[in-house]
């Protein structure tokens, strides 16, 4: 079995991959495990050198770090297809691509968990309803935004802040961002990490993804990432974040990219700065009601 057809496309995690993701997993923890076995001391010795280009994540340092799984008894790190953020206690915030086609039963998540597979950590929610953003288009790649309502409130953990919206001094190119997930830590061969990991990515300005992603619109993306230092399959859906004056900002959701940490190919994200795009979710009844959740 080869993976290697979906490496390079754009945007590799489809709500179909809820289970070919799962398989992508199994697959990569296999090929993780015999790169361990076979490869050289030196490479062993540095595994932060290949997210992308990224680090461990310590436990409880992201509470309101989120991530999805599909329904199953299975190992919970074969289980995680995408990731999200806890933006209300009953709304997690993800990416439309996730969800498209996904029903709540078959969805599950944890919300300030670190290592996929201690299911001691973090709280575990069933969801009771799922909206993706009304303009999002499968095929188009912008205004993609989902948020999970849960069956039931997360408690004692801080929501993560949103930027005020219509304001871009979160966004300035050249300031640091970061991103963190359970996606591909590789970019030669799938490999999917039991721990968060994160890694700090420059915010770049909207000509330079232009230039790149024909389908970049600078209303509702930002883009960010350098060589070697990029979110990857996995990451979607979870969050790009500055601390400012100790407060955490959500300034993007991770959407889509060419490969991943490629030269001249940044990563791709829904920018929650931006007015329009919460704006417009109140063009279905559903995206109304769900901003009316995250005022409460
Ligand atoms: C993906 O397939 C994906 N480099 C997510 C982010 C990026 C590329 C691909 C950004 O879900």
């Amino acid at each position: 079995m080869s993976v290697s057809p979906t490496r390079h496309r754009l945007r590799r995690i489809t709500s179909a991959g809820l289970v070919a993701s799962a398989a992508l997993a199994l697959v990569g923890s296999a090929v993780t495990t015999a790169t361990a076995q076979t490869a050289p001391d030196e490479e062993r010795a540095r595994p932060g050198a290949k997210i992308i280009g990224g680090v461990e994540q310590s436990n409880g340092a992201h509470p309101w770090m989120a991530a999805l799984l599909s329904k199953g008894s299975g190992n919970p790190a074969d289980r995680q297809f995408c990731g999200g953020s806890l933006v209300s206690d009953t709304v997690v915030l993800t990416a439309a691509h996730c969800v498209t086609g996904t029903k709540p039963k078959q969805v599950e998540v944890t919300v300030g968990r670190t290592v996929l597979s201690d299911k001691r950590q973090g709280q575990l929610r069933n969801v009771r309803s799922i909206v993706s953003h009304p303009r999002y288009v499968k095929g188009n790649e912008a205004y993609d935004l989902a948020l999970l309502e849960l069956a039931k409130p997360v408690t004692g953990t801080a929501a993560v802040k949103m930027p005020t919206a219509g304001t871009d001094a979160l966004l300035r190119p050249g300031a640091q961002a970061t991103v963190i997930g359970w996606g591909n830590t590789d970019t030669e061969v799938p490999s999917f990490p039991d721990r968060l990991r994160g890694v700090n990515v420059p915010l770049l300005s909207h000509a330079e993804c232009t230039a790149t992603y024909p389908g970049y619109n600078k209303a509702v993306n930002v883009c960010a990432g350098v060589e070697s230092k990029d979110s990857c399959q996995g990451d979607s859906g979870g969050p790009l974040f500055r601390k400012v004056a100790g407060r955490t900002y959500q300034i993007g959701i991770v959407s889509y990219g060419e490969g991943c940490g490629e030269q001249g190919a940044p990563g791709v994200y829904t920018s929650t700065s931006s007015k329009k795009l919460w704006d417009t979710l109140a063009e279905s009844p559903e995206g109304k009601r769900m901003k009316q959740l995250l005022r409460r």
